[in-house]
């Protein structure tokens, strides 16, 4: 198949979830075609089968904003019709699924067909989406794609709730390579972060307010009160300021270190005991599924599909938005006895092979192959 791909090309996860099934596709076989105003942080641009196409937005003085949406739609609109591309595949509705709706009309006019899927990925529908700017918009771009998923259950029932759907959504969970993930644990990475008693305790996001970084370091202060620990950090955003501060409040600064942005979070897995993802909202939580996919157990909260992604008592332990106290004590659980830990670690990776690519990727390839034969 010949598929376009329109994503973020930053860090978020719909860029990421976007990218690597775009990789996987190519090899495979497609000839993918991505459409991005950067190229996507890990695109590995030289893998045969791959294209690139740079979402250009031209500047004008009279333009307060940029309209990047017509940018898109235009630049589909000529490479579609230039590779014969098959079906276009958006990621995160805004405002990609409303650009892509009108590529499709403007080829429709040349008498070319061209289906259109949507995968809702989060923000998209329980944040901006909902938004009253942007709401009859989203909505109609929903019911205007050919084909819509979602990345969890939790996020399907959220945008049938919040928008008025008379489309089918189906549920595609994200998915992960788990053989990129080693299972061993590594010393190396350890020493670089920690002293060998010590336990480490990772968080990694872009650190906005619905991760709810405050919680990861007021946890960790309750932590490493019992626990010989170290926090790391992996990540930038507008919400650090507030993290760092509260690290000072508590006087913790030489047990909490940040790495900033990470582009490889291979070895920092490999040195991680447990994984704190706190956040008030998360439609799947991708960030959780690369730390069980390194044997890492999750400490999460129960926002959105987190509980469909850590099983609780299983992978982690699922707790209450905000409870940073039970989020605390279910940490020392784990951390305080080794046979526990390690029962975890391996029911963690257990948990992260049920999302392997290679179960999820043949359903992206079914639900394309319908697409276009919906005509
Ligand atoms: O977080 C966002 O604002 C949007 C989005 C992104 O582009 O990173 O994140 C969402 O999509 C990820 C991939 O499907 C999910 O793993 C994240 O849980 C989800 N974020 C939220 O729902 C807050």
């Amino acid at each position: 198949m010949k598929i376009g791909i329109v994503c973020y090309p930053t860090y978020g996860g719909s860029g990421i979830v976007a990218t690597e099934l775009g990789m996987d596709l190519a090899e495979k076989g497609h000839e993918v075609h991505f459409f991005s105003t950067n190229i996507p942080a890990r695109l590995n641009i030289k893998l045969s089968n791959i294209y690139f196409h740079r979402i250009h937005v031209e500047t004008y003085p009279l333009f307060q904003y940029q309209p990047y949406d017509l940018a898109l739609s235009t630049i589909l609109y000529e490479k579609v019709l230039h590779y014969k591309l098959d079906l276009v595949h958006v990621h995160y509705a805004i405002p990609h699924a409303y650009a892509a709706y009108f590529t499709k009309q403007m080829l429709a006019r040349k008498g070319y067909h061209l289906p259109i899927v949507t995968t809702l990925h989060g923000t998209d529908i329980t944040l901006v989406g909902q938004h009253p700017v942007y709401k009859t918009a989203v909505e109609f771009s929903i019911n205007e794609s050919d084909v819509v998923t979602s990345v969890s259950e939790s996020l399907k029932q959220d945008t049938l709730k919040a928008f008025d759907i008379t489309n089918e959504i189906k549920v595609i969970p994200n998915f992960i390579d788990n053989e990129q993930y080693m299972p061993e644990k590594c010393v190396c990475c350890r020493n670089n972060f920690a002293e060998p008693k010590e336990k480490v305790i990772l968080h990694t996001s872009n650190l906005r307010k619905v991760k709810r970084i405050q919680d990861v370091i007021s946890a960790f202060n309750i932590i490493q009160k019992q626990i010989p620990s170290k926090l790391i950090i992996a990540g930038e955003g507008p919400e650090w300021d507030l993290a760092d501060q509260l690290i000072q409040e508590y006087g913790i600064q030489d047990k909490v270190k940040s790495l900033g942005m990470v582009s490889d979070l291979n070895d920092v897995l490999k040195a991680a005991d447990l994984f704190i993802l706190p956040s008030e909202q998360e439609s799947f939580g991708l960030a959780a599924l690369e730390a069980m996919a390194a044997n890492v157990p999750v400490i999460s909260s129960n926002a959105g599909g987190l509980p469909e992604v850590n099983i609780d008592g299983f992978s982690g332990f699922v707790c209450p938005v905000g409870d940073v106290e039970m989020m605390a004590q279910k940490a020392i659980y784990i951390l305080e006895d080794e046979d526990r830990l390690k029962q975890l670690s391996k029911n963690a990776k257990e948990q992260a092979l049920s999302f392997d690519k290679n179960k999820i990727l043949p359903q992206y390839e079914v639900l394309y192959r319908n697409a276009i034969d919906m005509k």
